[in-house]
This record gives C-alpha cells, structure tokens and sequence, in this order.
C-alpha cells in the first residue's frame, strides 16, 4: 500500500499473542502501582476486595472498578496525582460545559510518552521528514497545540505553531511556508477554507496533502466536504485530555477505524447503562486504562464516547493495534426526542448528503408540555438563500423529510443565511439546549 509510514515499526506491528502479554505485564504494574500511591485507588480496590497482586489474566481487568470524570473533578485539582507535584512537569486543563475543571498532569516520561505516540500517530497518517505542519489546534490549556507539537518534534517534522486565531494571517502562512500537512479541528478547517476564498485564495491552490482533524465529532460527509474544499486526505485523530491528550489513537491513509496505540491505552467497550463489557464490534461506551501513565494513571476510565472497537489487522497499513470506529456520539450529548436516541453526528450525516446546504449548523433543544423539541438551523448558500420563497420552502421541506425518514424523528428545520451561524476556532459548539430541566 502506499504511503504507510511507521513510527515504531516493530511494537506497531507486534503479534496478538505478544501485544496481550505485554499488556497484562503492564496492567499489573499500573494496578499495583495505582493502589500503592493514589489513595482515590486504594479505597475503590479494597472496596471492591481487589488485590492487585492477584491480577493474573487480561480477562481480570473487568472486575477492576471503572473511574469517571467526577473523581477527578471531586479530587480538584491534583487528588489523583500518583507522584508529588514536585515531579509534574506540565498541566493541562479542560474547562468542561459545567462544573469543575478537569485538571491533568505529566511526568517527564508522560512528556516523553506523549510525544512517541503523537509521533506515532503522525507517522500513522502518512507524515513524513520534509512536511511542513502547519498546527492551528490551540496552544495552552487544551491539548491539541502541545500535542501535535511535541509529536511534530519528536518525528523531526517541521512545525508552524500558529494556534488558533488569526484566521487571515493562518492563510498567509500556509500559503507563504507551502505547509503541507494541516491539523486542527474539523469545524476550523472548513471556516479556514471560507476566509481563504474570502481573501481571494483558492483552497486548491495550497500545498496541503493530509489534514489531521479531531477534537470534536465529525461526519463522513463532514470528511467528503473536507477533502474537496482543500484538495488533501482527511484522517482522524482521537484522545483526550485525561488519557494523554491527542495521540491515543490515528487514522491511517486506508480510513478504516483509528489504531489504538494498545500497548500504552488499553481499550474495552461496555454497556453505559450496566458497566458491563460487550463483545467486540459491538457500539458502546470506550473505556481505556493508562498501562504506562506515571503522574495520572487511570484504571478503566470511562471516556463518554461511543464507538466500536475491533482487533483484525489493519488491511491497510498492516498494524496490529485495535481499531476503533470514529466517534459515533457522546453519551451526554445524545437528544433524546420522543423516546428516539439521536446523535448531533447523524443529523450531521443527513444534512451533508444535501448539496444545497452547507456544513454549517446548530441544533436547538426545547422543551415544550414534557416534550423535546428539535430545531436544525442549517446555512444555505447565498445564491440558494436569496431564490425565491417558493424554492426555499420545498428545500426545507426536503431536509426536513430526509432527517424524518432517516432518523424516524420529527424536528423542525430553519434554513438560515450564509455565516450567520457562530464560527468555532476551537471544538464547534453543535447543541444549543434550551431545555429547563
Ligand atoms: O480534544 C484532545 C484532542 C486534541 C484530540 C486534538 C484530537 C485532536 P479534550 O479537550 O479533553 O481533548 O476532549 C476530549 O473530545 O472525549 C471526545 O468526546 C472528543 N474528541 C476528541 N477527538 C475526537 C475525534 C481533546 N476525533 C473529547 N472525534 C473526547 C470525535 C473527539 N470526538
């Protein structure tokens, strides 16, 4: 196949059998690790009659009991820190819709972690010495700067840290340094392809050949629409802050599920509602353990995100690491309208098979007499927005029926003009709930 570049050919590549053993060997030292200096741990194991020292197979891992995002808000800011703060090198926060920050530390070997699988991760989607990154992620608290930067590094690819903002001064450098790989998120690529035509560039025009997107959910039309405007391969990149940051798992060129970097993040998929572990394929909640984490190991950490995870190798690029699916969904951002589960990334699925509307939308959620309501307010072009009434009821019509029968949900929809939908620099804010509850 062409274009596969690896990182760590030989870990990327390891056998099943050599992968699972690696894996337990870590996972009992990260057991016996955590119930040795987090006391959060050390609680939750003896509360559970767990003994870490009694971890004998990779089948053990389910009785372990899975942490959520409240124990590391209810510990704010360093309570689950397994090392003195003397040791932290570097700390990120995400400031979350409600509630507390999320804070997170690294060790100099986290540091170091980081960037081998960022590394990886780059090397995975086709980056190689002589590319030109140009890193429009925010550099700072979130993580998508420093990562990609640290990986840039650490494969001895050139990095342009231009952050986020700045939209015009972006397009000048990209034209200006010829950057040829572009990594940011999904919704921020496309607002950048629409200033770039706005200053009177064509997106086409750039040198950009791969793109890295993630951070947020994105659709499979979303991608189409991606790789059109810019004229490059758009891949996905998956993690979050908690588990390391970007670089837990990448995309290669072949596009079939993102590699879990297994030999550090050890995923299962469970039942949100029971806990409980399904079977492989399955669509459920990821949860990943830190195998090799030193200043916030987590066992069992329950991501939120929805995806389906397999272990056949990669027909593509050949590694051996579990794939898992793109991200179908949160839990906590899951509508539920009259008792039909939907995700924002389906409806995004819908609109995006509509030529006439663009990518740019919002989902409104009221409550009326006990009953979710949904608004898709999506933007139509400029030339479709000033056709006649007649023209633009029986488009609206249209998406309206396709999200119906699609989706078996009744919602309302309101096409809306050209950039009157807020931009995102950073994660695209996709739901306006407006729901009192
Ligand atoms: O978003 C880390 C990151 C930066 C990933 C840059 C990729 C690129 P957090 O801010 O902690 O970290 O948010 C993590 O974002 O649980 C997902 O819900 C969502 N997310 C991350 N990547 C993707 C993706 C970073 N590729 C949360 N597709 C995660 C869909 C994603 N959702």
């Amino acid at each position: 196949m062409k274009n596969i570049v690896y990182f760590e050919e030989r870990t990327e590549t390891l056998t099943e059998k050599e992968l699972k053993e690696l894996q337990l060997e870590r996972l009992q030292r990260i057991a016996a690790y955590v119930q040795q200096k987090v006391p959060f741990y050390q609680q939750a194991f003896a509360a559970n009659h767990i003994d870490a020292a009694k971890i004998s197979t990779l089948d053990d891992l389910r009785y372990l009991p899975l942490t959520s995002k409240s124990a590391l808000r209810d510990h704010y800011p360093f309570g689950l820190f397994a090392i003195p703060l003397t040791q932290v090198m570097e700390l990120h926060a995400s400031s979350g819709t409600t509630g507390k920050m999320t804070v997170v530390g690294y060790s100099s070997a986290d540091i170091k972690l980081w960037s081998t699988v960022m590394a990886r991760s780059l090397a995975c989607g086709g980056v190689k010495k002589g590319d030109i990154i140009h890193n429009a992620y925010g550099y700072g608290l979130f993580t998508g700067g420093l990562g990609v930067h640290y990986g840039a590094l650490e494969l001895g690819v050139t990095v342009v840290p231009s952050s986020v903002g700045q939209t015009k001064r972006q397009i000048d450098l990209l034209a200006d340094f010829k950057s040829t790989v572009l990594t940011c998120t999904p919704s921020y690529s496309l607002y950048m392809a629409e200033e770039a035509r706005n200053y009177g560039f064509d997106p086409l025009g750039f040198s950009l050949r791969i793109g890295v997107f993630g951070a947020e959910p994105w659709s499979e039309g979303m991608r189409k629409q991606i790789e059109k405007e810019w004229g490059l391969q758009a891949l996905d990149i998956y993690g979050l802050s908690e588990i390391i940051g970007p670089g837990v798992a990448m995309e290669c060129p072949g596009q079939e599920g993102l590699h879990v970097w297994a030999d550090h993040f050890l995923p299962e998929v469970i039942d949100p509602k029971s806990g409980e572990p399904l079977e492989e394929g399955q669509e459920g909640e990821l949860v990943i353990t830190t195998l090799t984490k030193e200043a916030l190991p987590l066992i069992r950490y329950r991501t939120g995100d929805i995806v389906t995870l397999t272990t056949d190798r990669c027909p593509h690029c050949h590694r051996t690491m579990p794939r898992i699916s793109k991200i179908l969904g949160r839990i906590d951002d899951m509508l539920i309208i009259r008792g039909i589960n939907v995700f924002p990334s389906q409806i995004e699925s819908v609109l995006m098979k509509i030529p006439e509307v663009s990518p740019h939308y919002q989902l409104v959620v009221t409550r009326e007499h006990h009953l979710d309501k949904l608004e898709v307010q999506v933007e139509v072009s400029s030339e479709v927005f000033s056709d006649e009434v007649k023209k633009l009821e029986e488009l609206q019509q249209r998406v309206l029926a396709e999200i119906e029968n699609t989706l078996g949900i009744s919602v309302a929809v309101k096409l809306v003009e050209p950039k009157s939908i807020e931009r995102s620099q950073g994660k695209a804010k996709r739901v306006i709930d407006q729901r009192q509850i």
